[in-house]
């Protein structure tokens, strides 16, 4: 049947779905291309192409990414995106290059090639040298069927596929299919597909070379990596355009930072929301709450934040207080301020239909016309926490700008950050679980599009309502919005978490994962619920999730409700402790966490990092779904099963030092541990410089003693430094503080050097002290810049030296010589 599929080749045609021999019917694919034009749109340029009735856009849109747009009638919609940054993308260095051949349109454009295949219509993405990269499937040229859209694509027997958002399950994506359709799924496990967020978005990579895709489109939409077919992969959509992106490599992490120059970076998230946050479903009353604050403190767990879940509310509807819970909510909020607890309530989108009776943001929200319409011009009513609810009508900038405004109270009574929950969007007793696919969403134009194209927008749209409203509110604050549901684009309004997860051994396994998908995929903000929110967690399962959780972006415990208490202390003091000392590393480690959120938010480089991101060519970690980068320079290991005898570790390239013990091991060298309950095997780069600071009780408070610098002398060898002040914007205006660790190593001596890029923040150390660790034996001369200082010391366990640079705000240099 392929075989038919290829010479038949052009117009109309039945194409094979499948190798089980199923015939779609009605799916007509590109012909035959019959006119070639330059194009140029603004910075884009490249070709257009026609093909019968069908038009296809071939641009380069900037250094090394491709965009392919087909109009299957020869028109092309207004050229619009929910997902793009908006902001302009830097221009291609070279100018598109066409050449016409008799049978095939090449392209050169920068690194990339473009060949076009005439009759049918086939492209081809390869580099410089030849190397084809990604190419049409010869047999199942671009196609659509009344609305819909898809592609088909060869798929080598060795390319893996990544990304993809929160898909669950392994990273690689390869033979396994998945639908993109934002869905409160409670309760979801491994095999759950579609999840809260779609991101059509992946990349492809093979013996070490990167590419990615990322598919343009709000409709539901569809992978196949191989479930279908074993020789070719395709994406496709329910609806709207047929609009794609090819970007280059040949790194994933450039395919990752330029996946984020077109959607969007993280705004840099206020220091606190990195410190720990502790929630439930739900914290209530007064009482309970302040209890709470008051038991981290007494037992001095470090933590930064406290959520207020939905009943917190009255009647659940958003936007109001239970009085009767929360007698003095206000200072509630202020007295947990003081404790330094940052306070979070839940703001959940859907707005209870109460009208007449005081509810300002029902009454209002009719009055200035935001609610989602049904087809008949009524407002949409479902059902969802506060009974009868309707829906603001997120794509109307008027109606995120109503919604926006609604946070005035909450803000002037100090509340610090919000959580826009259920907002896929969830409504209840619908066997759909949405709304009706009819619905209508209003544009600012005066158009409106169906639910269909607004469905998988919407959370993305209301976590941007809350963000922008909070711009205005919070004068120079840094808002904090936590987003369920999500579209491509959604990391420049919100961090998010991965939903209703489990308390089971397997979901603690599945998080890393999903975790590392989410930050590839433009999401860096993320973390899931430390403990697993359906059910209630054993001892050795929660301590286990506390571990691996404090190197997790975000890092909250949340459960449900009627589930066990889930605070770090439940478990008696044995379990209290070594939690503890994981959330004190989290804290230990703040300055160098900081540091490495500051570049994800700059270059979209996630915290949490697969090891082919930095390492593409050790093929061998591909499937490695267990350990993860915290960071370019710590290897984490976690334990996610109960069962552990000994944890087998492959280091990756290079040398590496065992964080706790100090230890030296090198990559290929087979480790077997044999774990306590209170290891984490967590190994730094030989090469890494590390800045960390004491252990505090909440970020706001000022670290004893200097920053601490450990020094892991090796390859390739530094660090850096991120600092400003934690909250405000002024860092935009370049107020802060940058400085570039270095070290060299020759036979006989180490000579570190601190190096300021920018000076214009003040922070809370003077002096930096030095661990060096790999040392052999004692130094026989130290030298803080010229000065030969006695004042070091050698520790023979762990071969360390230690020191004090004492005035370290400017630049200095530390030589040992042995
Ligand atoms: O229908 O607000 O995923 O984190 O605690 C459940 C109550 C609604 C779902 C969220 C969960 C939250 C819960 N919410």
């Amino acid at each position: 049947m392929r075989e038919l599929v290829r010479r038949l080749g052009t117009g109309l045609l039945l194409c094979v779905m499948g190798s089980a021999g199923l015939l779609a019917q009605g799916w007509q694919h590109i012909g035959k291309v019959e006119r070639v034009e330059a194009f140029k749109d603004g910075t884009q340029d490249g070709a257009e192409l026609t093909a019968g009735k069908a038009k296809v856009r071939i641009t380069q849109v900037s250094n090394g990414i491709i965009r392919v747009r087909v109009a299957p009638n020869g028109h092309f919609p207004k050229d619009f995106s929910w997902a793009l940054a908006g902001t302009p993308l830097p221009e291609a260095s070279s100018p598109v290059q066409l050449l016409d051949g008799q049978s095939e349109v090449k392209m050169t454009a920068g690194a990339v090639n473009v060949s076009v295949i005439k009759s049918p219509l086939l492209v081809t993405f390869s580099d410089v040298s030849g190397n084809v990269l990604l190419a049409d499937e010869p047999s199942l040229p671009m196609g659509w069927n009344g609305p819909q859209v898809q592609v088909w694509k060869e798929m080598p027997a060795d390319e893996n596929y990544y990304a993809l958002g929160d898909k669950a399950g392994p990273m690689s994506r390869r033979n396994r299919a998945f639908t993109n359709w934002n869905t409160d799924e409670f309760g979801w496990q491994e095999s759950s597909d579609p999840l809260y967020k779609t991101i059509p978005f992946f990349i492809g990579l093979r013996k070490g070379v990167a590419y990615g895709v990322f598919f343009d489109n709000t409709y539901r939409s569809s992978f196949d990596f191989g479930k279908e077919g074993r020789d070719y992969f395709s994406f496709g959509a329910d609806g709207g355009e047929l609009n794609y992106y090819f970007i280059a490599g040949p790194e994933p992490k450039r395919v990752v930072e330029k996946y984020a120059t077109l959607t969007g970076h993280p705004p840099l998230p206020p220091l606190w929301s990195l410190g720990y946050q502790q929630c439930r479903y739900s914290y209530y009353p007064e009482s309970r709450v302040r209890e709470i604050v008051r038991t981290f403190r007494e037992k001095k767990i470090p933590a930064d934040v406290i959520y207020l879940d939905i009943d917190y509310q009255q009647g659940y509807a958003p936007f109001t207080i239970n009085r009767e819970y929360f007698p003095t909510f206000e200072k509630m909020v202020s007295d947990l301020r003081a404790q330094g607890f940052r306070t979070i309530v839940i703001t959940d989108l859907h707005i209870k239909k109460d009208a007449n009776h005081g509810y300002a943001p029902y009454d209002s929200g009719i009055k200035n016309d935001v609610f989602v319409k049904n087809p008949d011009g009524s407002v949409f009513v479902g059902k969802v926490w506060p009974d009868d609810s309707v829906f603001p009508d997120f794509t109307l900038t008027r109606a995120r700008n109503w919604w926006g405004s609604l946070y005035k109270d909450f803000v002037a009574m100090g509340v610090a950050g919000f959580w826009n929950d259920m907002n896929e969007p969830s409504v209840f007793l619908r066997a759909d679980k949405t709304m009706p696919l009819d619905t209508v969403h209003r544009l600012d134009d005066g158009a409106s599009v169906d639910h269909r194209a607004a469905h998988n927008i919407y959370g993305m749209e209301n976590a941007r309502a809350t963000y922008e409203g909070l711009l205005k509110l919070e004068a120079g604050e840094r808002p904090f919005v936590l987003t369920r549901a999500a579209f491509s684009g959604a990391q420049r309004y919100a961090a998010t978490w991965t939903g209703d997860n489990s308390s089971t051994w397997n979901h603690l396994k599945m998080s890393t994962p999903m975790l590392l998908s989410m930050g590839i995929s433009g999401m860096p903000l993320v973390g899931d619920d430390i403990g697993g929110f359906a059910g209630s967690p054993p001892a050795d399962l929660l301590t286990r999730w506390f571990e691996v959780g404090a190197l997790n972006p975000i890092y909250r415990d949340h459960t449900a409700k009627g589930t066990a208490d889930q605070e770090p202390w439940v478990h008696g003091p044995e379990h209290e402790a070594i939690r503890k000392k994981y959330i004190e590393l989290r804290y230990r480690l703040m300055p160098y966490l900081y540091t490495a959120i500051e570049e994800a938010a700059r270059t979209g480089i996630p915290l949490m990092r697969p090891l082919f991101l930095e390492y593409p060519q050790a093929t061998e970690f591909y499937g490695d779904d267990r350990d993860f980068l915290f960071g370019r320079d710590m290897f984490v290991a976690p334990v996610t099963t109960e069962m552990v005898d000994a944890q087998d570790i492959s280091l990756p390239p290079g040398g590496w030092y065992d964080f706790w013990s100090g230890a030296r091991h090198e990559h290929g060298e087979k480790i077997q541990l044999r774990l306590r309950l209170d290891e984490m095997p967590l190994y730094v780069r030989a090469g890494a410089i590390v800045p960390m600071q004491a252990v505090v009780q909440n970020t706001g408070e000022t670290p004893d003693g200097p920053l601490a610098l450990r020094v892991y002398p090796g390859e390739d060898c530094g660090g850096s430094l991120y600092e400003d002040d934690g909250h405000s914007l002024a860092y935009q205006k370049g107020e802060i503080l940058r400085i570039h660790y270095a070290c060299a190593t020759s036979p006989s001596s180490l000579t570190i050097t601190s190096s300021i890029e920018k000076n214009a923040y003040k922070p809370w150390w003077t002096s930096t002290s030095l661990t060096v660790y790999g040392a052999a034996d004692a130094p026989k001369e130290v030298r803080i810049g010229e000065r030969v200082t006695r004042d070091w010391r050698f520790d023979s366990q762990t071969h360390t030296v230690t020191l004090t640079v004492a005035d370290a705000l400017k630049n200095w240099s530390v030589r040992l010589a042995f």
